[in-house]
């Protein structure tokens, strides 16, 4: 959203920052005071409370922060290419990053949503969206590793998503862009009768997390923006924001601006479900990809999926709403008890609630203003549970305490608002530096919000660093929400753009976190269990080396025979069986990343020898004292040579 919000509002925000530059919210909110300083001092080697999973927007990634501290504890490819880890270099996890369009080493990365059981975070897994190609991602947090990703067919920009119903059912994906279903190659201008909006609901395997497209939702072509599913009574329901319900296709600044109300699709998910049992849905044709990384093999594979499951509104009556709702709005969400439904009319100061009781009502009695392509549109004042009049100016997103108070930003404003659920009374509000997007209070979204410190993540940060040239960093803001009055602890610079962030205590994560793989459950296809077992195998031009690293040699550390011209497959299983030993592998001119190989896992580097000479590999992370020494030779002779392929470690073999 940051470019488009920009140029619109661009003098606005200037005069913003200016403006409310240095003032906190109260006296005892000041940055300075000791107090403040004790709230996120984390003594070395103690631990935060909490964890904090921020999206990594345009790096692809997903960073790990510890609150309060706001250390940094591990950046986690997901989109993107790293070459650190060795992510999307080696052969195991090229798939993961396989689509329909072929190998893509980068995608935009904006909400992180951790998996749930009964409506509260678990621990198990956090998924996050692709915004450019349409994917999600799922994170295991016992690995904190990406184990798989999933393509979404009929979409064009996979934005209002994966946000999960209560017990990850379901990860939900709307497509933020609407586009020809199936693709083809029309005029734009006949946007309104060839162009659609899918929505994806993707199911979650209980025990696996395996995700499955398990049906989709063909909707009008407007802009879908963002979701988040009901809870208690509304469980069973999905809410999504449109945009654009003006359906245009050029200046959307200002096209998608006309109307005074846009709407909320609220999607029965549970009504749904009947209608894929009555054999309802359509078979579109299509092609897209699921990826899944397996934690035995230490590969990913690919499939490629040739048709969708598609429900049109029109031939399954009850299945969408739409809930008018002002202007433009971004945010949707559903606070703890399910009740209300929070819409963030961008453009607008004020925020409308709806009812989720009112709804059912509206529906019952059929309250109707009018009907979109089958689709009922309730009348507003029949949902509406109230207008919080906030003073403060485009709202994006709220989240949740567990003491019945809700907290929005104001992105124009540059500031967070606090007010009461039920009675939408303003009870307090802080400054931002500068132009918040989303905030995260941990398990804020949830039924059962742990509270305690609130996160705001901001777009710009300007003079809040010391200055690194055009580029600055993208920020999080740390506060104390424990009190009556917000209270402003701490400044962090994130990794990309955080657009969305998700927190969940410690103690929920840290006791599954994984030391090392088991080497006996160790089912790679070019696996070395031992180092006697170690060899190089030619077979044509293709040359696999089947390697083992322990502290601190490989085996074999001199090899010779291999010829200009050959694909040598470097299979190295790091035999270590000890937490936090992983050994590294990198080649002299090897046109590849590293290997980063964790304790008892294999990974494989491609190296494909240009010129003939010997050329050293070592093991590129410290492991030991005698790690310098952790190191080896290959001779490389010309085509056809009749050099031997040999290999040994220590004596001659
Ligand atoms: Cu508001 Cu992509 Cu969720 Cu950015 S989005 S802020
Ligand atoms: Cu192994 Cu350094």
């Amino acid at each position: 959203m940051k470019n488009s919000t920009l140029t619109g509002w661009g003098i606005f925000i200037l005069f913003i920052i200016t403006s409310c530059a240095p003032k906190g919210s109260d006296d005892k909110a000041s940055p300075f005071s000791d107090d403040v300083a004790s709230k996120v001092y984390v003594a070395p080697g103690q631990f935060d409370e909490f964890y904090a999973f921020l999206s990594g927007g345009f790096s692809g990634q997903m960073s790990v922060y510890g609150l309060p501290s706001g250390r940094l504890l591990k950046v986690i490819p997901v989109f993107s290419l790293d070459a650190e880890k060795g992510y999307g270099f080696n052969e195991e996890t090229k798939p993961l990053l396989q689509t329909s369009y072929g190998f893509i080493p980068w995608d935009d990365a904006h909400h992180p949503e951790l998996s749930q059981t009964d409506g509260v975070p678990d621990g198990r897994w956090i998924f996050i969206n692709g915004n450019n190609t349409p994917r999600v991602a799922r994170i295991d947090l016992s690995t904190f590793e990406t184990v798989e990703i999933i393509e979404l067919p009929n979409s064009g920009g996979n934005h209002s998503s994966p946000f999960t119903t209560e017990n990850t059912e379901y990860v939900v994906a709307g497509t933020r862009f609407s586009v020809p279903v199936p693709q083809k190659d029309v005029a734009v201008e006949t946007y309104k009768e060839n162009f659609k909006g899918a929505l994806s609901f993707i199911s979650c395997d209980p025990v696996t997390g395996h995700m499955n497209v398990a049906f989709q939702v063909l909707l009008p072509a407007f802009n879908y923006d963002l979701a988040h599913s009901g809870k208690g009574a509304s469980h069973g329901w999905t809410f999504f924001t449109c945009y654009n319900t003006e359906e245009g296709h050029t200046l959307l600044e200002a096209n998608a601006s006309q109307y005074d109300k846009d709407f909320i699709a609220a999607i029965n998910w549970k009504k749904a479900e009947e209608y894929v049992k009555q054999g309802k849905t359509h078979d579109f044709p299509t092609s897209y990809y699921h990826n899944v990384y397996d934690d035995n093999s230490h590969m990913a594979t690919s499939e490629q999926i040739k048709s969708v499951k598609v429900l049109i509104p029109d031939e399954c009556p009850g299945l969408v709403y739409f809930l008018p709702t002002p202007k433009s709005p971004h945010g949707v969400d559903v606070d703890p008890t399910g009740e209300y439904i929070v819409g963030a009319g961008k453009l607008s100061a004020d925020m409308s609630v709806h009812s989720f009781s009112k709804m059912l009502k509206a529906i019952e009695d059929k309250a109707f203003e009018k009907e979109i392509a089958g689709i009922p549109v309730l009348n507003y004042d029949a949902i509406l549970a109230g207008v919080v009049k906030s003073g403060g100016l485009g709202p994006l997103h709220t989240e949740f305490d567990a003491t019945g108070n809700a907290f929005t930003t104001f992105f124009i404003s540059s500031e967070i608002v606090k007010w009461k659920v039920g009675t939408w009374e303003v009870l307090d509000r802080a400054p931002c530096y500068y132009s918040v997007g989303h905030l995260m209070i941990p398990g804020g979204d949830s039924k059962k919000p742990f509270g305690k410190y609130m996160l705001a993540l901001n777009k710009i940060t300007k003079d809040r660093y010391l200055p690194t040239g055009p580029e600055l960093s993208q920020s999080a803001q740390l506060y104390d929400i424990s009190g009556d009055k917000i209270q402003l602890l701490l400044d962090f610079p994130t990794v990309g753009e955080p657009h969305y962030g998700q927190g969940i205590p410690a103690s929920l994560v840290k006791p599954k976190s994984k030391q090392f793989f088991n080497l006996a459950d160790n089912a790679h296809p070019h696996v070395t269990k031992s180092e006697d077992q170690a060899k190089v195998v030619r077979d044509g031009n293709v040359v696999r080396v089947y390697m083992t690293t322990i502290r601190s040699h490989f085996a074999p550390d001199n090899i010779e025979g291999i010829q200009v011209g050959d694909k040598v497959y470097f299979h190295i299983t790091n035999l270590e069986q000890d937490w936090d030993v992983p050994h590294g592998f990198g080649v002299m001119g090897a046109t590849n990343a590293e290997l980063l190989i964790m304790p008892g896992q294999t990974e494989t580097l491609l190296w494909e020898p240009l010129f003939e000479g010997v050329f050293p590999f070592y093991c590129t992370d410290f492991c030991s004292a005698l790690h310098q020494e952790m190191q080896g030779y290959v001779r490389v002779s010309k085509k056809g040579s009749t050099v031997p392929l040999k290999w040994w470690t220590g004596s001659s073999k």
